[in-house]
């Protein structure tokens, strides 16, 4: 489809798909692509293909055999003029005698954030920008989140029943949608850096949560489990040592846990059982690290009846080690917590058109609800896609606070 008649929005969108190219082999990078164009013929193209190697504009020059001089390259994210791990893609633009460039959006990296597009005009090179904005800014719309927020980018995902259920109220969920939309899920596994699910899909579902895809990566495995009850058996635990899996726990709420346990409230405070408690706990933090699981120490939210996680806190500290993007997994409490504490970014609704009934069937949310529909969490830029006979219904959660009343 190349000819003279093509635009900017044309080639730009043949940069965005080079760019989707790297799609789980470059984060936290952003998925960049470029095509450089000479007489209304592209002679190069390129996109950044893994993490630290090099950037789409250096990999489409590079490439290219004829003449660069009065080209126009074009690429969906403004050119770097940072040295990091490959030297800054201005310097290659200005070599390459490139007269024009059309970008997608700014980079928010402050390295960059702007100087690109200003180095290249000082040194006499046209530059347009804003070319497919809004398609450029989804591509990436984890590395902005990150880059901008420091948190990791959360997209909330559950598959559910034409009458809202994430199972049958035995707790039997295998499978609520067919065989296309579960690759997607895959996929995104595999797009995703992190998967995050509570102790309570861990315990009675008991999923690998890893990633299936020919030739995919698995995200890093995050379990909320306030009080490290993690089965043993399960298979997150028996696959630690080949999958990264963080395991976010208190170690208070975990001895006060075991203290009570099969003891009347009145005799867990002696000091035996508190003794005993405390030796249960050490000895499971000691199998759980043997077996290869990182145990991330959480504050609580706040002292009440049943303790929970501080996730404000634990998504800062994920998003410190580097992890970008969350694929949440939930069940419906954890589903709840998050979204309560205003993390979520996207959700993907998956829904199959089955019904299976039942007032103790568990849906994709729980927790305690928002009180009016005029309150409601409403989902902006709605994309309906079809795989088979289920649909997913995706949308960004919106800037204003999530209102859910306090528990
Ligand atoms: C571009 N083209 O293809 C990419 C860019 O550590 P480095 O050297 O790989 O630099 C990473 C930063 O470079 C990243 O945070 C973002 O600002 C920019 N990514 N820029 O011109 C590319 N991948
Ligand atoms: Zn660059």
């Amino acid at each position: 489809m190349e000819d003279c008649n093509m635009t900017p929005e044309d080639y730009m969108r043949m940069a965005l798909d080079l760019a989707r190219q790297g799609e789980g082999k470059v984060s936290p990078n952003p998925m960049v692509g470029c095509v450089v164009v000479k007489d209304g013929r592209v002679i190069a193209k390129g996109y950044h293909e893994k993490y630290g190697g090099f950037h789409a504009e250096r990999n489409a020059l590079l490439h290219c055999t004829e003449d660069t001089q009065g080209a126009e390259l074009y690429v969906n994210l403004e050119p770097c003029c940072h040295h990091g791990k490959t030297p800054p893609c201005t310097d290659i633009i200005l070599q390459r005698k490139i007269s024009k460039v059309y970008v997608g959006c700014l980079d928010s990296n402050p390295k960059v954030a702007g100087k690109g597009a200003a180095i290249l005009r000082d040194h006499g090179v046209q530059v347009e920008t804003g070319i497919l904005e809004e398609e450029c800014r989804k591509l990436n719309e984890v590395f902005f989140h990150y880059m901008e927020k420091h948190t990791p980018f959360v997209a909330m995902k559950y598959a559910m029943t034409l009458d809202g259920k994430i199972a049958c109220e035995t707790g039997d969920s295998r499978w609520v949608t067919g065989e296309e939309a579960r690759s997607y899920v895959q996929r995104m596994r595999n797009r995703y850096r992190g998967i995050m699910a509570g102790i309570g899909t861990v315990q009675i579902d008991n999923p690998l949560l890893n990633c299936r895809m020919q030739g995919g990566r698995n995200p890093v495995r995050i379990i909320c489990d306030t009080c490290l009850r993690i089965p043993r058996d399960s298979q997150v635990v028996q696959t630690a040592g080949e999958i990264k899996t963080i395991v976010a726990w208190n170690p208070r709420a975990a001895r006060d846990f075991r203290q009570l346990q099969d003891t009347k409230a009145a005799d867990a405070l002696s000091g035996d059982h508190k003794r005993k408690a405390l030796e249960q706990m050490e000895e499971t933090v000691e199998y759980l690290t043997s077996k290869g699981i990182v145990l991330l120490e959480n504050p609580l939210k706040e002292e009440g009846e049943k303790p929970e996680l501080d996730l404000r806190k634990l998504f800062g500290q994920l998003g410190t080690q580097g992890i970008d993007s969350i694929l949440l997994e939930g069940g419906g409490t954890l589903n709840a917590s998050v979204l309560r504490e205003n993390l979520v970014q996207r959700v993907y609704a998956f829904i199959a058109p089955k019904l299976v009934a039942g007032a103790d069937a568990k849906s994709p949310i729980e927790g305690r609800g928002i009180l009016r529909m005029k309150d409601a969490v409403e989902l902006q830029d709605i994309e309906v896609v079809s795989f088979g006979s289920d649909i997913c219904i995706s949308g960004r959660v919106g800037k204003e606070e999530v209102c859910l009343p306090e528990l």
